[in-house]
């Protein structure tokens, strides 16, 4: 019997190698259908443009976090650069918004609960209000850390966006959120963003292991391109629905579309302080979650 008879006439063999070339050719196929891929490759290789004189904006959507807001905002205000503080605040029914201004930040509220995501572009559209170069997207419940934002944002001589990831071990506090489903999701989704903007030279015009990092540094130029995409040109409504945690994906991929120059950084994950509001901490929720990703990076 030659080689291919044997595997013909196997018992398993000949369906490992027929699973193998499916999911090669998917693969392959999916890559080349991609959108937006490398509309020009010259755009993602080394520049040197520094910041001059930084001012950082930091928003923190907060949605009744009075366990912990108080810390929250003064680590921030602490960091070097940081001028301005903007809490969005999703109608708490807590102490979260007078502490919050008692704090020193500025607070905006609104008359219901409008979703995480509409909290985000909310912040990221004050933002560009102010006279801010730099804007630092982060979260109110303290797993994140504001001296991490002078790891992050050095690289925005560059790139024009610098995203957190959650998973290195040694930055891990024990106990934390990220459970090995987690993170096993959060890594093989983030694999499939690059696949879809893959390159052979680097293995993608960006390197990704965490997709659910909402931690993040922009330029205010970067963040000037891609603001349109997160609202309809018609209604003004945020795009993303309220009940959905995809926004730090989002963001990442509108950045992609536009030809933003995307490096990841490891950064610092602690334990949450009060409950998970989006309950991603839940499994049921974070297979929906994780499904809800899947589907929104191969469909765009
Ligand atoms: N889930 C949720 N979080 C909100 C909302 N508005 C603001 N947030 C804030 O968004 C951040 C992310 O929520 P979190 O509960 O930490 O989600 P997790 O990181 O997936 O556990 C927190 O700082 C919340 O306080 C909202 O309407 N829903
Ligand atoms: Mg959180």
């Amino acid at each position: 019997m030659n080689f291919a008879e044997r595997v013909y006439y196997s018992t398993y063999l000949k369906w490992i190698v027929l699973a193998d070339v499916s999911w090669i050719v998917f693969a392959l196929s999916y890559a080349s259908s991609r959108k937006h891929y490398k509309t020009n490759p010259d755009l993602h290789y080394l520049t040197y443009k520094p910041v001059e004189n930084p001012i950082i904006c930091v928003i923190i959507p907060t949605y009744n976090e009075e366990a912990v807001i108080e810390k929250v905002v003064n680590d921030y205000k602490n960091q070097r650069n940081v001028k301005h503080v903007l809490v969005i605040d999703n109608h708490s029914s807590d102490k979260t918004v007078d502490i919050a201004e008692r704090c020193g930040a500025k607070v905006f509220r609104k008359e219901s609960n409008k979703g995480y995501a509409h909290s985000c572009v909310m912040g990221l559209k004050e933002s560009l209000k102010t006279d801010a170069n730099i804007i630092v997207l982060t979260e109110a419940d303290g797993t994140f850390s504001g001296y991490d934002i002078a790891k992050m944002s050095p690289y925005l001589d560059n790139a024009d966006m610098a995203i957190g990831t959650r998973q290195i071990q040694v930055l891990s506090e024990k106990g934390n959120q990220n459970k090995m489903f987690y993170v096993w999701g959060n890594f093989f989704l983030a694999k499939l963003v690059q696949i879809k903007y893959f390159s052979l030279l680097h293995m993608g015009v960006v390197n990704l292991t965490d997709v659910g990092c909402s931690y993040r540094c922009i330029g205010r130029n970067a963040l000037e391109k891609i603001i349109q995409d997160f609202t309809d040109s018609n209604t003004g409504e945020v795009i993303i629905s309220p009940g959905s945690g995809l926004f730090a994906l989002f963001m990442t991929m509108a950045g992609l579309k536009h030809d933003l120059r995307i490096v990841e950084v490891p950064i610092t994950f602690k334990k949450r302080v009060g409950i998970s509001k989006t309950q991603s901490d839940k499994k049921l929720k974070a297979i929906k979650y994780g499904l809800e990703f899947l589907w929104f990076i191969l469909r765009s």
